[in-house]
């Protein structure tokens, strides 16, 4: 996968090693991936189907969503149609000094830690299509904007998240993407937050998603666990599934406190063991409940 050096001659990023072909666009992009978001291309029908979406899952959060969510996507006011996202741009530059970027679609890790660690999102323009409304492959601007974008607007998050950014050369450079992306994978797509009232959900892949945002909250099924960083480092997840275990956070400031430190030394203890299982429950696992196959 190229990263951001070679990405003077844009192409396919995943060309290479995929099997399956990325829809987006990658032949008409900037070197670093980023283009106009094609405003006028959006039917009637795609923005029908996002406000379909966006109702839907709006009716979902109370109870379910953790405020700084909820707090974040009503600044948005994105409900109407599909956002402009310079619109978007001017409550984020407010809020947090946050900027979104319109991609084609996946980029490179290394494309992507760049963006971030300038806090600069970058944000898939395409919709999906009506067969998709419940699941698609890769991330279209619905998961985008409604699953990542809320919290942004949220200073500690935003902050944690230009830190991810920070943290990703050093990945690239010990081998070790595929635990960074875990640790993306189970807090910013899955990650619970601890509340008085109970457990929150927070994470982008179940708040775009009608089933996950409750299943994740409430079903007896899957594992919760606290969160520990070294833990989701290590622990393999499901890509097209719910997941088996969920992490929970304290609060923003704890995921931020935890992760502002070099990562070298689990990316050295952890390199070339195997991955725990993605519903394993370890003897020093601080259990919040076990899944109930
Ligand atoms: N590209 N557009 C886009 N969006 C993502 O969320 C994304 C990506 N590329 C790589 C990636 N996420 C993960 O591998 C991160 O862990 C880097
Ligand atoms: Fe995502």
């Amino acid at each position: 996968m190229n990263d951001a050096s070679d990405a003077a001659a844009p192409q396919n990023p995943f060309a290479a090693n995929t099997t399956h072909k990325l829809r987006g666009d990658y032949d008409n992009m900037r070197a670093d991936y980023t283009v106009d978001q094609p405003y006028d291309s959006y039917t009637e029908e795609e923005h029908a189907r996002w406000r379909f979406l966006y109702e839907r899952q709006k009716k979902l959060l109370t109870g379910y969503a953790a405020d700084a969510f909820v707090e974040g996507l009503e600044a948005l006011d994105a409900g109407r149609a599909i956002p402009r996202l310079e619109d978007a741009n001017r409550v984020l530059g407010e809020a947090t000094g946050w900027t979104l970027v319109a991609v084609p679609g996946l980029i490179p890790d290394g494309v992507f830690f760049e963006h971030l660690a300038n806090r600069r999102f970058p944000v898939s323009w395409w919709m999906r299509r009506e067969d998709e409304l419940d699941y698609l492959v890769e991330p279209d601007i619905f998961h985008d904007f409604f699953g990542h974008v809320p919290l942004l607007s949220n200073q500690v998050f935003a902050d944690y998240m230009r830190k991810y950014g920070e943290g990703g050369p050093k990945a690239i450079q010990c081998g070790a993407q595929n635990m960074l992306a875990r640790l993306y994978w189970y807090i910013v797509e899955f990650g619970l937050i601890a509340t008085p009232e109970g457990l929150r959900a927070f994470g982008a892949g179940m708040l775009s998603s009608k089933d996950e945002t409750i299943y994740s909250v409430e079903s007896p099924k899957p594992n919760r666990i606290a969160f520990d960083l070294e833990r989701v480092l290590n622990t393999a997840y499901m890509v097209d599934d719910f997941q088996k275990t969920y992490f929970v956070i304290d609060s923003f400031n704890q995921l931020f406190e935890v992760c502002d430190r070099d990562f070298t030394p689990f990316y050295e203890r952890g390199a070339g063991r195997e991955p725990i299982p993605a519903d394993a429950i370890l003897p020093g696992d601080k259990v919040i409940n076990r899944g109930a196959s």
